[in-house]
């Protein structure tokens, strides 16, 4: 029968998971994942900081509200705490912009009144709005975010704040420290790179984002343990895809197989169908070898325009708060830098300046004191490259200067290192400046293209990044997952209209 058709999917983060779980579900016997590493999850992973448990990759659940497929599963698994599940929790719409409460301090080592920051605030939160709408209306009056988001900054003079010179430079340094962080949400070394025009595409669900006290990696764990035991193969290291390997039926071998997969230890296995997993970045870099014949130009163009970037997470655990009770973000504003640029000057003197927010660990009584330090882009992958203890000393002298308190010190640090991760080759994808959702299409095409006359369906592409509104998430990625998933089912059910003849 087709449900025999041998399937393998490469990856065992949440898409390929999900992929393997939609396929079982329709009757397909054989079906595994590959996965270069000794784990699963991907980039949903779960780590300790001392006693905590802290998320190294996905933190959120974005949007936690009935459409989103995570929260469905997490909840059905029963993974979250009663407040993340509410109605009142999954009600509530921000657009995709959590208020969290602030704390603010300079480079004079002043804390800074929230009430003086908060018109500012609310300005370049209207901004970033108005960048999302130009995907809507089609103009696109620049290139990129960055170069929106600049522009209308400058646009103020000192005389529209009517302030002093001195509050006008402070709201400039502080429009820095907000770009830099933005870097972070969009994955990103500077917004410049950042398509305006697309920057809408993203779409956001409703529902006050919620984390999963027990780690994010209880749902990829929950999800594989209704699969079949075994339909894993840890440490296979995909290195290359050869696909219309017997075009006429049969190859050399004798078998009938038009997919083969080489691993890098000399393995092989043979397949009907593939559907490839692995992060953008990963294709990137390995797009010259990964697939035999190589992609389609339009394709293999897509990869290398599409935006793949870093945002990494400096956990630091402190023996007690040095901000306030209820703050939930500490933003760091340096009062040198009046003139707007999201990227630092010096990468190894200064890296440390593109790191200006810190996220509060809540409750308390769970982690007690830990903050999250957000860093993204290129100093963030030169941060990569120093020790522990070196970033620690940097850390120390950075809160130390904000602070002016010489005596804090962290207790405890822990950091992510995603851009040198072989297997992850960064963090997750944002649409590129000069990209659209073309582009997005081109990754998700599977291969070979149609009008063909070779098997259809050999190679498919799933993962974060071939998702048009929800690329960067692990909703996005799931989806993905059980999209081409349901592009076999589809393929394989006669009824549907899609079905194509089996000449
Ligand atoms: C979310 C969040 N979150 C923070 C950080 C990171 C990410 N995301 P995988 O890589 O998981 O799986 C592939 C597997 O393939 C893997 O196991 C590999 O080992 C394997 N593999 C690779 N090569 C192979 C080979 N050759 N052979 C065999 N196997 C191979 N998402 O929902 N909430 O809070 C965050 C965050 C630091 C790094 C995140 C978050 C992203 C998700 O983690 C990610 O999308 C999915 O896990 C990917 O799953 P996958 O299966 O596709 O790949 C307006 C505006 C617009 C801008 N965007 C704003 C969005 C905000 C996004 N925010 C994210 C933020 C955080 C903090």
């Amino acid at each position: 029968s087709t449900r025999d058709s041998q399937i393998l999917v490469i990856g065992c983060g949440i898409a390929g998971i999900g992929a393997a779980q939609k396929l079982i579900k329709h009757g397909f016997n054989n079906v595994h994942i590959l996965e270069a590493t000794a784990r699963s999850g991907g980039r949903v992973r779960t780590g300790r900081l001392g006693d905590n448990i802290v998320e190294i990759g996905a933190n959120w659940i974005h949007g936690p509200s009935k459409e989103n497929p995570v929260f469905s599963l997490a909840c059905n698994h029963q993974l979250l705490d009663e407040e993340s599940m509410s109605e009142e929790n999954q009600a509530v719409d921000i657009g995709g912009h959590p208020m969290f409460i602030p704390n603010w301090f300079s480079s004079s080592g002043r804390k800074l009144a929230p009430e003086t920051m908060a018109p500012a605030l609310e300005f370049y939160m209207n901004l970033l709005e108005r960048s999302q709408e130009f995907y809507s209306t089609g103009e696109e009056p620049f290139p990129s975010v960055g170069e929106f988001l600049k522009a209308e900054v400058k646009r103020l003079t000192p005389e529209e704040w009517k302030e002093d010179r001195e509050s006008f430079d402070l709201r400039m340094a502080m429009a820095n420290t907000l770009l830099k962080l933005e870097c972070c949400v969009s994955g990103t070394h500077t917004m410049d790179d950042v398509s305006l025009g697309a920057f809408g595409m993203y779409k956001t669900l409703p529902g006050l984002d919620c984390t999963f006290p027990r780690g994010y990696e209880g749902l990829t764990d929950s999800m594989l343990k209704e699969l079949p035991k075994d339909i894993v193969l840890y440490d296979k290291q995909v290195k290359c895809v050869h696909w219309n390997y017997s075009k006429n039926g049969t190859n050399t071998e004798g078998t009938s197989f038009p997919v083969v997969i080489e691993c890098s230890n000399g393995e092989t296995f043979a397949a009907d169908h593939v559907i490839i997993t692995v992060s953008l970045g990963y294709l990137k870099k390995h797009q010259s070898t990964f697939l035999s014949p190589s992609f389609p130009p339009h394709k293999l163009h897509s990869i290398q325009r599409m935006g793949f970037g870093t945002n990494n997470k400096i956990f630091l655990e402190f023996e007690k708060p040095f901000w306030d009770e209820d703050c939930e973000l500490i933003y760091l504003v340096w009062e040198d830098e009046t003139h707007l640029d999201d990227v630092v000057a010096d990468i190894k003197t200064s890296w440390i300046r593109k790191m200006t927010g810190f996220t509060v660990l809540k409750p308390t009584e769970r982690y007690g004191h830990v903050l999250c330090g957000w860093i993204a882009g290129r100093e963030s992958e030169y941060m990569e490259t120093l020790s522990e203890d070196e970033v620690l000393h940097t850390v120390t002298q950075l809160l130390l200067k904000f602070t002016g308190n010489p005596t804090l010190r962290p207790r405890k640090l822990l950091r992510s290192q995603w851009f040198h991760d072989p297997y992850s080759c960064g963090s997750y994808s944002y649409v590129a400046k000069g990209c659209s959702g073309r582009d997005i299409e081109n990754l998700a095409e599977p291969l070979p293209l149609k009008g063909s006359d070779s098997k259809p369906l050999q190679v498919l592409f799933a993962g974060e990044a071939t998702h048009n509104s929800y690329f960067s998430t692990v909703h996005g990625a799931l989806l993905s997952g059980w999209r081409e998933a349901e592009r076999l089912v589809a393929h394989y059910t006669p009824a549907s209209g899609s079905v194509s003849s089996k000449l």
